[in-house]
């Protein structure tokens, strides 16, 4: 039988029609999963890695069902992109329709109206409610990229601030912006100039608790002092940082930042390429404290899984770049904006903002509750269904990154597919696909609970 003629509830079959639980019925990871993953270490390069090598058979809803049977509940979204779900049915039927029309013209050589309606959908659902425009692009560090080229065209300016613990990307100008060095930077300079780290609001790490605006206050004197405010084209911060650990700056910190830019002509760009489309609870991070920035930054959620990312900005700000300056092979292709189109569809009739804010209540009710008797958990925190736990020395705030690894292998032998993240490497971090039922998504917590039990 080959896939095309399963029935939807076939196993192969991903999309919501997968059964919503979860199944171990190897060890993890199972034989068939070992013997791919023998071919791979002989044909893949080395420096790509696998959180966790089962290989994929299909996925949908909460579930990822790997090539030996085992169902695994998902709280990853393949790093925050699968949103709307795998295979969400809005989204494969607009795929299917776009595949079979055209796959690909180049916008830059014959255009289509797919890319302009992505455009006009991020103008709408972004925050503010100026006057906007986008273009498109393929990756999120593409994204990042282009949005530093716009900004520094249009303020006639160099420099580029970003914060501790950030990440914007892997390219050169990107991995300049991340902070943290192994993986992501170790032996791959030199980096890009002009990139200059401002300290970061992180309530958990402060030796002294200090406000949000303190926190600002803190940030904007050292860009003032060690790179002059008139020298910078733009700030750029995730709202809810991602890779860097959830971190969730104090209330009052994007506001202040955003209130130094506009007195000092200086562009915030929001990177919401982890935090946007809905994760947060908001459809953006900047929404919850209604900070509105001049530029914005989104990939990954965006198009359920399709390649695709954006800057999308004010008019004025955006139409600084010449014709041509901007673009690329690929970017805004006709099947993932296609693809993006079902996903905003899927987002706005499920009320996904909703739903991630149901799942965060959930997740940090049950993360707080054990915390309260786990001196591990040194910290519970995040925004929506963007949820984090922070494992340290019991009584410290010592960094215990065995502990998380230990926590996220078990959960993962018991058919939870975790994340790890953080500069220190000891967060565990949540990112169930919005659409996850709550008994699975229960289901799974309880795992978590058991395995912390059990290591910490
Ligand atoms: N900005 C805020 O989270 C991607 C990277 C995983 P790309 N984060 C996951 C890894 O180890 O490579 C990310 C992000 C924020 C930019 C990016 C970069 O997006 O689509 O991976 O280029």
């Amino acid at each position: 039988m080959t896939v095309t003629e399963q029935a939807p509830t076939s196993p192969l079959s991903g999309g919501p029609g997968l059964p919503q639980e979860r199944r171990v019925v190897t060890e993890i990871p199972g034989p068939r999963s070992r013997d791919l993953h023998a071919r791979r270490t002989d044909a893949v390069a080395r420096g790509v890695g696998s959180v966790l090598p089962v290989y994929v058979a299909a996925a949908g809803g909460g579930v990822i069902v790997d090539v030996d049977g085992n169902s695994l509940v998902d709280l990853a979204s393949g790093i925050g992109v699968t949103g709307v779900g795998n295979a969400s049915p809005l989204v494969v039927e607009a795929v299917q329709r776009q595949v079979e029309a055209f796959t690909h013209t180049c916008f830059m050589v014959a255009p289509y109206a797919g890319y302009v309606d992505v455009c006009d959908a991020l103008a709408e659902l972004t925050p503010g409610d100026h006057q906007k425009k986008s273009a498109l692009f393929s990756s999120g560090a593409e994204a990042v990229e282009n949005a530093v080229k716009i900004a520094r065209v249009a303020s006639g300016r160099d420099a580029v601030v970003v914060f501790d613990h950030a990440y914007h990307g892997r390219t050169n100008l990107t991995m300049a912006m991340t902070a943290k060095s192994m993986p992501y930077k170790h032996g791959f300079g030199p980096f890009a100039g002009e990139v200059y780290r401002a300290p970061m609001s992180y309530p958990f790490r402060e030796p002294v608790p200090i406000s949000g605006e303190e926190a600002a206050r803190r940030a904007t004197t050292m860009i003032e002092k060690a790179v002059g405010a008139d020298q910078v084209a733009c700030v750029v911060i995730e709202p809810v940082q991602g890779e860097g650990g959830f971190v969730v700056p104090a209330p009052g910190f994007l506001p202040g930042l955003a209130q130094w830019c506009r007195t000092h002509d200086v562009l915030l760009v929001a990177d919401e390429i982890q935090s946007g489309f809905c994760r947060t609870g908001d459809w953006f991070g900047c929404d919850q404290e209604g900070v509105v920035p001049d530029l914005v930054t989104t990939a990954k959620g965006i198009a359920g899984g399709l390649p695709l990312a954006g800057v999308t900005g004010r008019a004025d700000v955006m139409d600084a770049v010449h014709v041509g300056g901007l673009g690329g092979t690929y970017g805004g292709n006709p099947v993932a904006c296609a693809a993006a189109l079902g996903a905003i569809r899927a987002m706005r009739e499920h009320d996904l903002p909703g739903r991630a804010r149901r799942l965060g209540e959930l997740m940090l009710g049950r993360l707080t509750a054990l915390a309260e008797r786990t001196p591990a958990v040194g910290d519970v925190r995040g925004r929506g269904a963007m949820v984090a736990i922070e494992l340290v020395r019991p009584g410290t705030t010592e960094p215990d990154a065995a502990l998380a690894g230990r926590v996220s292998a078990a959960c993962h032998a018991e058919g939870v597919l975790t994340l790890t993240c953080g500069t220190y490497g000891n967060v565990l971090r949540f990112l169930p696909p919005l659409v996850i039922g709550e008994d699975l998504l229960a289901d799974a917590m309880d795992v978590v609970a058991e395995v912390l039990a059990a290591h910490a």
